[in-house]
């Protein structure tokens, strides 16, 4: 079980069942949930699971692409991509912060992701052979973060709403730096288009993904709807995605992998949207459960990471123990 109480007052009150109703009124009426407020434990676990999860996918997320950091073909390539990795080390600091006010701490967390106990997302657990999956994350991994993150900007919970502003800010830059790559490559030699289509085609379906089981398996969708932490289900979120980026391949002459891809004018409310291919579930869960492509090699990245760091926070709390000694004595 999580400790509480970190900050000294979060502690959840006996879940009689006029507290329940009042709590829910409040999210009925658009209150934003703050760390000292009193909530159900499973609203609290709800949001240390999912905060912790989108914190370890930021952080894990920074290796497939740091990966080709020393090979970007250009000054701009190299600093763009810089900049974009290192935003994602920002965002699982914040993350992680804005987890640690519901009474968990930063120690436990990374505990739980480098033991296995704790998942991250499915799609960092894919090979990044080319460079044209640089492009390809930007625009599809990125793309579909942002179509999940921006209702995520109100979200019930105070502390991760507020930190997401900021993160899709930035994963905007991303998304397109990452379209804009795509773009070059299609107007380059056959061979760059080439690349570009193979990124596609092996990206677009692990992109899918990402936003969860549909909403027959989704175990926590409606509760977590219930409570507003989430404002759509995985497949409303995955149908925008797939509507607002067939059209963008169209525009720069690369072909969905997918040959059920077809317009259907009644989709959406008589608006219209993309019906689209099956997704292989199987794949999804296996990659879920640990047997992906790359999760043995993320997770031992992580841990050499967090052990050669070991010096570092040991340094940082000597000097703070020191600091601490040296006002206590003045
Ligand atoms: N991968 O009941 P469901 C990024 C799990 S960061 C792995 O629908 P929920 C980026 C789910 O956790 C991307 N596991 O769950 C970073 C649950 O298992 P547990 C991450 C997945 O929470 C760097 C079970 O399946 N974004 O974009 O209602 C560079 C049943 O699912 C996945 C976030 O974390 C998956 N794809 O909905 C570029 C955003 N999908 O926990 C980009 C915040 C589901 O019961 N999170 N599972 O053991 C969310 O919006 C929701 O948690 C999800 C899942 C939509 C992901």
């Amino acid at each position: 079980m999580y400790s509480q109480g970190l900050l000294g007052a979060n502690t959840d009150t006996d879940e009689t069942e006029d507290f329940l109703a009042a709590f829910q009124a409040r999210i009925d009426a658009e209150e934003k949930i703050e760390p000292n407020d009193p909530m159900p434990a499973a609203y609290r676990k709800t949001l240390i699971r999912m905060i912790s999860q989108h914190a370890h996918s930021e952080i894990v997320g920074m290796l497939p692409e740091g990966n080709w950091i020393t090979r970007a073909p250009s000054l701009r390539r190299k600093v763009a991509l810089l900049a974009k990795v290192q935003d994602e080390g920002g965002h699982g600091l914040y993350l992680y912060s804005a987890a640690e006010t519901l009474g968990v701490s930063r120690e436990q967390l990374t505990e739980e992701l480098l033991s296995g106990k704790a998942k991250y997302s499915s799609i960092f657990n894919y090979p990044t052979p080319t460079w044209a999956d640089i492009g390809a994350i930007g625009w599809l991994v990125d793309g579909a973060a942002i179509m999940n993150q921006v209702p995520l900007c109100r979200c019930s919970y105070g502390p991760y709403a507020r930190a997401m502003i900021r993160v899709c800010k930035e994963e905007s830059f991303h998304q397109r730096q990452g379209y804009e790559l795509m773009r070059k490559l299609t107007r380059g030699t056959d061979e760059q288009k080439a690349m570009a289509q193979d990124a596609l085609n092996r990206w677009w379906w692990p992109s899918l993904m990402m936003f969860g089981p549909s909403d027959t398996d989704s175990q926590h969708s409606d509760q977590s709807m219930k409570w507003k932490i989430k404002r759509f289900t995985n497949d409303e979120l995955r149908q925008k995605f797939v509507d607002a980026t067939v059209p963008q391949a169209e525009l720069i002459g690369l072909t969905m992998p997918d040959e059920h891809l077809s317009w259907n004018e009644s989709k959406n409310n008589g608006e219209g949207g993309y019906d689209f291919g099956e997704i292989d579930w199987d794949e999804f869960w296996r990659v879920v459960k640990g047997h992906g492509m790359m999760n043995k090699d993320r997770i031992a990245t992580r841990k050499k990471a967090w052990d050669d760091g070991a010096w570092v926070r040991e340094a940082a709390l000597a000097h703070a123990r020191k600091t601490r000694e040296r006002k206590e004595a003045a």
